[in-house]
């Protein structure tokens, strides 16, 4: 034991050493080199404290965890929730995109087959409270796609998916039912899928946040563009997998005409 208690803080002294010399490297390049590199390395150092205590959260892209996939209305972030869904395996000659697992749309509703509802949603928000110094800026973006894929079906097969962003002000706790009056701008991307169950059709939607936003709901689904059943079964075999979100914040709010960075949140969900 008292080997292990000797190990450990020359392990630590070397990562000392080691990050010193790095850093005495880093600042002979940043003072010799070119703009590039400078930029570079400052870029870096401005989001180092951000990725370190960011808050940004979304989960479950690739539907891997069943625990968090709910049915009903969304009043916090870290879960899916929403229409009637299943989380499957493989099925109906469809392999997940990602991993095990997928999502199978059921019903356009939270209680079963409706033909008032045409669409099957499934919604995750993410908050965006600690970022606000970014978002008032009126520069950030967000991208988000998701794949799709179907069976070929009959001549009443649905073919539609759609993937939205919702820019909210307020609380996810407020999310609205019908009152949209705290949306601050929102965008809705549909897709015609093939019938050919070997390959997954991939949607994107991006939008600008608005100042003001607190909050993004981000919204999957699959619509009842041909047949609006009322019973029994809506949706005959529609999938979705993978879904990315990625925020690009400015690279400082003081100076942001350095551009646009990167900020992934979920590179491989
Ligand atoms: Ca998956
Ligand atoms: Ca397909
Ligand atoms: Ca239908």
């Amino acid at each position: 034991m008292k080997d292990d208690e000797l190990i450990w803080p020359s392990l630590f002294r070397e990562c000392v050493y080691k990050f010193f010399i790095n850093m005495c490297h880093l600042s002979s390049n940043l003072y010799h080199g070119d703009n590039a590199l400078k930029y570079v390395i400052i870029v870096f150092l401005i989001f180092l404290p951000l990725n370190v205590n960011s808050s940004i959260t979304f989960v479950n892209g690739s539907f891997e965890d069943t625990t968090s996939l709910q049915i009903g209305r969304p009043y916090g972030v870290g879960y899916w929730c929403g229409d009637i869904c299943e989380v499957v395996e493989a099925m109906d000659g469809i392999v997940p995109y990602d991993g095990n697992q997928m999502v199978k749309f059921v019903n356009s509703t939270t209680y079963g087959p409706s033909s008032s509802s045409v669409a099957s949603q499934l919604y995750q928000f993410i908050n965006l409270a600690d970022y606000q110094a970014y978002i008032e800026t009126g520069e950030a973006q967000v991208t988000v796609s998701f794949y799709v894929n179907r069976i070929p079906g009959d001549s009443e097969m649905d073919t539609e998916f759609e993937v939205g962003i919702d820019a909210f002000a307020g609380g996810p706790g407020n999310y609205p039912n019908s009152n949209y009056t705290t949306r601050m701008d929102s965008v809705l991307v549909g897709c015609l899928s093939n019938g050919d169950v070997a390959t997954w059709e991939r949607i994107q939607a991006e939008l600008t946040i608005p100042a003001g936003t607190d909050y993004l709901c981000i919204i999957i689904s699959a619509v009842e563009n041909v047949y609006n059943d009322g019973s029994l079964i809506e949706f005959d075999g529609q999938y979705c997998d993978f879904v990315e979100v990625n925020v690009f914040l400015p690279v400082a709010v003081e100076k942001s005409s350095w551009g646009m960075i990167k900020k992934v949140i979920n590179s491989h969900p």
